[in-house]
């Protein structure tokens, strides 16, 4: 397969295109990867082509990732963080006509899943994140710079909303009206959410901000974590974000394309697992108003995610790349499915969050 790649960028990291086998892998929305394999034998590597559409200050994701990195191969020798390579030169990224490049080891014998089929994965991956925030506890959050401004700040997330919904034709509106009045009725969220930001023992943590389960790599045979990958979201945040975004992209079999919505709900083994998973590193980092965000935190992020596909929709699908004119419209209508199947069996779902923190 012809490659759009310039031997340039593999010759700044001392290998030649000859060499290679380069496939192209990966079914993230953002970054384009390519999996490199030598021709004769060595080992494999990661490329990947950072897009700078969406992350502006590509210096911002190498400064943090090597505080990070040397933060934790001081304390925790033995913990994987994967940490891009150096250039023949000692950059942690490489600049190639307008382009930022970066190359990862390749780490052997893991998969990653593109959906969950059983529950135990989603109590590896939900062990993988907690683990990941319970070793940077004690980590100076402030000194890391925000990759993406407002990433996850619900606040402007709405301000965006409203602003598109402004700016949109009758047409689209009209299409979207009853998103737009879910959109509005779910407001208390971010109301909610404002009532406890301030609050002290609400600290900002290192966040992953991009939980899915194809971002944790999983051993071949037993299936267990092995590390979390895809880390350019590394950056402060509140640590709904990623539980959030757990729940979010976990609980429910199909994923956010789906438009079956009879399909969409909420599987409370994956539930129990997640949570399980996510305390069993967690539970003694949390403080006592954290405990109490934790249903919330799906919440939190299932609106999010609808008010940024409703707002793509409105804007004319500038941001999330789409196979047909709807689909965002599509997605926000699964999202706001999925919210209220949380919503409604809350109850039964804060049950099993109090089983597992006693
Ligand atoms: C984007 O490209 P991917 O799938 O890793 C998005 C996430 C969304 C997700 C929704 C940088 O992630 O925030 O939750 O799509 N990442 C960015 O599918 O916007
Ligand atoms: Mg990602």
């Amino acid at each position: 397969m012809e490659l759009n790649l310039d031997a340039e960028v593999l010759e700044a990291y001392g290998f030649s295109k000859e060499d290679l086998d380069i496939a192209q892998i990966g079914t993230g929305l953002i970054n384009r990867t390519y999996l490199l394999s030598p021709l004769i034998e060595g080992k494999k590597y990661i490329l990947q082509n950072i897009n700078t559409v969406v992350f502006k200050k590509p210096q911002a994701i190498a400064n943090n990732l090597r505080s990070i990195a040397d933060y934790l191969s001081g304390l925790y020798p033995h913990y994987l963080f994967i940490k891009p390579i150096q250039t023949l030169s000692g950059e942690e990224m490489f600049f190639f006509q307008n382009e930022y490049w970066r190359m990862l080891p390749y780490v052997p014998n893991t998969v990653s899943l593109d959906v969950l089929t059983e529950p135990q994965q989603a109590f590896e991956a939900a062990k993988q994140f907690g683990k990941l925030s319970r070793l940077l506890d004690r980590f100076d959050a402030s000194g890391l710079e925000p990759t993406i401004e407002g990433f996850h700040d619900l606040e402007l997330r709405f301000e965006q909303f409203q602003s598109a919904l402004n700016g949109a034709s009758n047409d689209l509106k009209a299409r979207a009206q009853n998103e737009i009045d879910d959109a509005q009725n779910h407001r208390y969220i971010l109301d909610y959410f404002q009532s406890y930001v301030l609050l002290p023992d609400f600290p900002d943590r290192v966040m992953h901000h991009d939980t899915k389960i194809s971002n944790v790599l999983l051993n071949t045979q037993t299936y267990e974590g092995v590390c979390v990958i895809d880390l350019d979201t590394i950056m402060p945040g509140k640590f709904i974000s990623d539980l959030g975004d757990m729940m979010r992209t976990y609980l429910c079999a199909f994923t956010e394309n789906e438009t079956d919505l009879n399909k969409i709900k909420i599987r409370l083994p994956y539930f129990e697992a997640t949570i399980e998973g996510y305390l069993s590193e967690m539970k003694h980092i949390l403080t006592t108003t954290e405990k109490e965000l934790i249903l919330f935190s799906g919440k939190y992020i299932i609106y999010m995610q609808a008010l940024r596909f409703l707002t793509d929709f409105l804007n004319g699908n500038i941001y999330y790349p789409t196979a047909y004119l709807t689909q965002n419209l599509d997605r926000t209508k699964n999202q706001f499915k999925l919210l209220s199947d949380l919503i409604s069996r809350e109850t039964e779902l804060q049950d099993i969050i109090e089983t597992h923190l006693v």
